[in-house]
Formats: C-alpha cells, sequence, structure tokens
C-alpha cells in the first residue's frame, strides 16, 4: 500500500495490532503518545494531540499522508473527568484534522464507538441512524465528532473515515472502558483467578476480535470513496456477549474460571448501549464478513495470553 501514516494514541489498545498490520501490508507507520515507548515496531515519537505545532512538524518530517486518530479517554474514565474527555476527545479530533488540512493530507481514520447510543435508540439492534443521546461524555464527544466527520465529508473537504466499534477482544489491557471486562476475564482465567465483574451477569453487549476490527478498519481505508456509500460511521460488530455466557465459552475450552459481581457504575453505562448492531451496510459496501466468532476470539486470545 505503501502510505506514511502517523498513529495518535498509539500505545492505547488498538494502537500496536494496526501498527503491526499497517507495516506487514507495506506501510511506514510512525507511532505517537503522550507517554514513552521503546516496545513497538516502528518509529515513535512524543506528540499530545493538543500541540498543533508538534504535529505540523511530525507530519512535515516524516512525510506522512495518513492518520489514524486514537487519542481518546475511553467511556467508564471520562466519567470521572468529564471536561478533560470532552477537551482530549473533541479538540484530538479537530486538531488533527486542522494539522492533516495545512499539509494537503486527505485521508484520516477515526474510530467512533457503541457509545453514541442511548436509551431513546433501539438497543436489542441498532441500526445506523438511530435518534442518539448518548448517557456518558464519552459518548457524547463522539456524537460531536460523529456530527463534525458528517460535515467535512458532506462538504468534500476531507475524507475522513470511520467505525462504531463494539467492545475489542485482543491480549492487550484496556484502561477505562465498560466493556473491559472481557479481556480481564480472558486474563484471569489463563492465570487461574476468580473474576469479579462490574457488570451483571447477563448484560449483553456487541464485540469482536481485534484482527476483524483492524482488518475491516484497513480495508475501509482502502477502498475507492465511491464505495462508501454515507458520511458517517458505520456500524460493525461479530457478535453479541454477557459476562455469564462469555465464562461460559471461556470454561468450554477446559478453564475453570468463576465469576462473582459487584457492579458498579458502569452498568448503567452498558444498559445505555445497544445489546446488537446492524453493520450489514459495512458489510456491503467493503465486502466484510468477520472471521471471529464468539468461541474462535475467546480461543484465539487465550491461546496468546
Ligand atoms: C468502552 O468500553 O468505552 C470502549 C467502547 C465500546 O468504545 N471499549
Amino acid at each position: 500500500m505503501n502510505n506514511r501514516i502517523l498513529i495518535t494514541g498509539a500505545l492505547g489498545q488498538l494502537g500496536k495490532f494496526f501498527i503491526d498490520s499497517l507495516i506487514n501490508q507495506g506501510n511506514y507507520v510512525l507511532a505517537t503518545d503522550i507517554k514513552n515507548s521503546n516496545d513497538l515496531n516502528c518509529d515513535f515519537e512524543i506528540f499530545d494531540v493538543h500541540d498543533l505545532k508538534k504535529g505540523d512538524e511530525l507530519i512535515k518530517k516524516y512525510k506522512i499522508n495518513q492518520v489514524y486518530n486514537f487519542a481518546a479517554i475511553l467511556s467508564a474514565k471520562g466519567e470521572i473527568n468529564p471536561a478533560k474527555t470532552w477537551d482530549l476527545n473533541n479538540a484530538g479530533f479537530f486538531n488533527i484534522v486542522d494539522i492533516c488540512l495545512k499539509n494537503k493530507i486527505n485521508k484520516i481514520f477515526w474510530p467512533s464507538s457503541i457509545a453514541v447510543f442511548g436509551k431513546n435508540s433501539n438497543l436489542n439492534f441498532a441500526s445506523i441512524d438511530e435518534p442518539m443521546c448518548p448517557e456518558t461524555i464519552y459518548g457524547a464527544s463522539k456524537l460531536a465528532c460523529e456530527k463534525a466527520m458528517y460535515y467535512y465529508n458532506f462538504k468534500n473537504i476531507i475524507d475522513i473515515r470511520s467505525l462504531r466499534f463494539p467492545g475489542i477482544v485482543s491480549n492487550s489491557k484496556p484502561g477505562g472502558g465498560t466493556t473491559d471486562y472481557v479481556v480481564d476475564m480472558l486474563f484471569s482465567a489463563a492465570k487461574k483467578k476468580d473474576f469479579t465483574c462490574f457488570l451483571k451477569n447477563d448484560t449483553v453487549l456487541p464485540m469482536m476480535h481485534i484482527n476483524d476490527a483492524v482488518d475491516a478498519s484497513i480495508m475501509l481505508m482502502s477502498i475507492d470513496k465511491k464505495n462508501i456509500s454515507i458520511n458517517s460511521p458505520y456500524n460493525i460488530s461479530s457478535f453479541e456477549t454477557s459476562p455469564s455466557k462469555w465464562r461460559d465459552t471461556i470454561n468450554s475450552f477446559g478453564y475453570e474460571l468463576k465469576i462473582d459481581y459487584e457492579v458498579d457504575f458502569r452498568q448503567d453505562i452498558a444498559d445505555s448501549w445497544p445489546k446488537k448492531v446492524d453493520d450489514s451496510l459495512l458489510r456491503k459496501d467493503i465486502d466484510w464478513i468477520p472471521k471471529f466468532n464468539e468461541k474462535e476470539t475467546a480461543l484465539d486470545i487465550l491461546k496468546s495470553i
């Protein structure tokens, strides 16, 4: 593909998987984050998305022609400091657009989330354009940026592509999300430890394997713009699960994971998110289907822990 890609927030849950896949497909990747790292497979620079000057310098220095903008504070952590979350998530979006426009970069990937939905949406099967009144500051910031994304695409100012990620299952520990339990439970099973779950046993949410999320995102970034039939993000998901179902899936591979429940404020967040999303438009537009169902996801990630 031979693009020169800058990734923001590269030390989060998604970064290293995108880096490996983008490099394997022949791209150059510059990873950035606000703290240092030397265990990534590519060049790395400290970069805070508030710093327009540094962003501009990095784009010029590394001759960047695409940005994957992952810098964000997630749903649960966001509730602890709403103003900081709104600022980082929105300033991050707009500053990256600004820096890209200034440097004539015309393609950005920016992930949205199932957090944009709310109790006024059809939570049993959320379509792409439900009424949305998110109940977290994270969801509100994602929805605000979705509206801006629509504007930039509709006006042909810059090409921004996006998927509304569900819970992502990987062997990299997430931080501050409401869907984090899926990963934490796999680590507990692998380490033969009991798990205390912060969501009720029957809380169903959509999920997907990190490799499917990465593949779909890179496919979306690669296809011709004429195949993209919407100006806003696509829904995406692979399977739906709940804490008790996920435990049973894990234990079907011979683990003996025991869970108890200490439900906290994250339950209210999960109750305002869809149990299932309709991602048929994405599947049609980019000709994508997930490779991993629930069992295949659990087994594959357990093997890699
Ligand atoms: C979270 O739980 O906050 C994220 C998300 C679904 O956006 N994983």
